[in-house]
């Protein structure tokens, strides 16, 4: 099957659904991820322009920024709305993040997600050279690789899953599930965050397919497919986020920051507004520290940085609506003249500045009920100051836990769990948060987001 594949890959083409431009702030995980990945060794990243047209995919966007090139495409009304608003975020992202009851499958979006599919294999078979790699991101384009065979590419290439993937008990819920999870088998290679998450992908594939596991560790699907499934934890570019926090001192933003707090300690949260994230839960967990520990009323401030994300979907209005009702009750309980116990913040924030914000925080709050792995967490780690360092609560259905053992693990759901974590968090002495930062920034270094690139990479070239 592999006669006439070159080993060693020319060029990489990275395909996502979004694409952050080069003057464009990245604030999801996977753009930022791949900007970092492209940066370094150059290449071609293809995807849809953000934009809507009358009509879909009739023109390409083109652009260079030294090594990087950038193709895109836009999409038209009802594409966006059934395959982006639609089948990949009312329907997938919920089944993934273990959410089946917010699952909302409709054919018609199943049909514009194959539509979608079908036009990004269209337009970028052109752009693929001989010996080029393709790099497919994420659940909105898990059929791509068998639309661009149906088309004749004989290239490796692989796929990256950045959400979990749930046990197969809960993946058969949705409706042509074998149709669409089979095509998975196309690739050469199946990325995941998490050993939990390939387990999940291999049992699917033994039971729900009827694959056989080779020898090799390859699965065959009986329709003569083989593939890899490995686990490849993504990683961030920790140098840079350490170096950029360490100057973040500079920026005025951070110096008033600092100053607004009078010597409160700071916990903070910085996610995308999504339920996955498990805010509502946290906004409680915090109010109840303060109801348990009257002691540190005045002595802490909460910040909440949430970006808000796909708001054509219904859900996503709600829970912003959610948070903040939230926010105000608590607010409205605990605060005094001179303090307030949230401060909820809807608005994103570049890189440099985060990094800032993380360092000045005692306490990095990550509770997602569930996520693929959670970059925040990492960021927070390599942002902080080694001789002074924060404390990491962390909820152990991030896929950071898996890695990042040296944090307060928590259950998001556990209210009273959460608090108690915070309040460990808040009083930890210095000698242990140092032992603890040091080993999760070893993991950090170790495992950064070229270790990440150059992992999958190899695998995808020899596989
Ligand atoms: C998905 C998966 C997985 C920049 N400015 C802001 C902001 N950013 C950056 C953060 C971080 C990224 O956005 C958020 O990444 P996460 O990993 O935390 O979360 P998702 O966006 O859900 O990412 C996730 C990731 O893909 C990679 O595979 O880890 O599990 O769900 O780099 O610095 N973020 C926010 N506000 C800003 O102002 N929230």
């Amino acid at each position: 099957m592999s006669l006439g594949r070159p080993s060693v890959p020319r060029r990489l083409v990275v395909v996502s659904n979004r694409v952050a431009l080069p003057d464009q702030t990245a604030t999801g995980g996977l753009a930022s991820a791949m900007r970092a990945a492209l940066q370094e060794r150059g290449g071609l990243w293809f995807g849809w322009s953000g934009k809507i047209a009358r009509h879909a995919g009739t023109g390409l966007h083109r652009r260079q920024d030294g090594e990087v090139a950038y193709a895109t495409i836009d999409l038209s009304r009802s594409d966006h709305d059934e395959f982006y608003d639609g089948f990949a975020n009312r329907t997938l992202w919920p089944l993934l993040h273990y959410r089946p009851d917010l699952v909302d499958y409709n054919r018609k979006h199943l049909a514009g997600y194959l539509r979608v599919n079908n036009l990004f294999a269209e337009q970028l078979l052109p752009l693929i050279g001989p010996d080029d790699a393709v790099w497919v991101n994420d659940y909105h384009l898990i059929p791509l690789a068998a639309m661009l065979r149906e088309r004749g590419l004989r290239n490796r290439i692989g796929f990256f899953l950045h959400t979990p993937l749930p046990a197969a008990g809960l993946l058969i819920a949705l409706p042509h599930h074998q149709e669409l999870l089979e095509t998975l088998s196309s690739y050469d290679l199946v990325g995941l965050h998490t050993a939990r998450d390939r387990r999940a992908l291999e049992e699917y594939f033994l039971h729900e397919i009827g694959a056989s596991m080779r020898r090799d560790g390859r699965l065959h699907t009986p329709g003569g497919h083989g593939f890899r499934a490995e686990v490849f934890p993504i990683g961030i570019d920790t140098r840079q986020v350490a170096e950029a926090a360490s100057h973040a001192h500079e920026h005025e933003e951070i110096h008033h920051l600092r100053q607004s707090l009078e010597g409160r300690a700071l916990i903070i949260g910085v996610d995308r507004l999504d339920y996955s994230k498990g805010l509502p839960e946290r906004f409680q967990a915090y109010a109840r520290l303060l109801e348990r520990s009257p002691a540190l009323h005045r002595k802490v401030s909460f910040l909440q940085i949430a970006p808000p994300s796909r708001g054509g979907v219904p859900e996503y209005r709600q829970i912003r609506r959610e948070l903040e009702r939230s926010a105000g009750h608590i607010n409205g309980l605990y605060a005094a003249p001179d303090w307030v116990p949230i401060r909820y913040v809807n608005n994103s924030f570049p890189h440099s500045l985060l990094s800032g914000y993380y360092r000045a925080a005692r306490v990095g709050l990550v509770t997602p009920l569930r996520d693929g792995m959670n970059l925040v967490a990492k960021e927070y780690v390599a942002s902080q100051n080694p001789d002074d360092p924060g404390v990491l609560v962390l909820s152990r259905f991030a896929g950071a836990a898996q890695e990042l053992g040296d944090a307060l693990l928590v259950n998001p759901a556990d209210t009273e769990e959460v608090a108690e974590a915070l309040e460990r968090a808040l009083t930890m002495p210095l000698q242990e948060r140092r032992m603890r930062w040091r080993r999760m920034m070893d993991v950090l270094e170790r495992q950064d987001i070229t270790a990440w690139r150059n992992g999958f990479l190899t695998r995808l070239a020899g596989s």
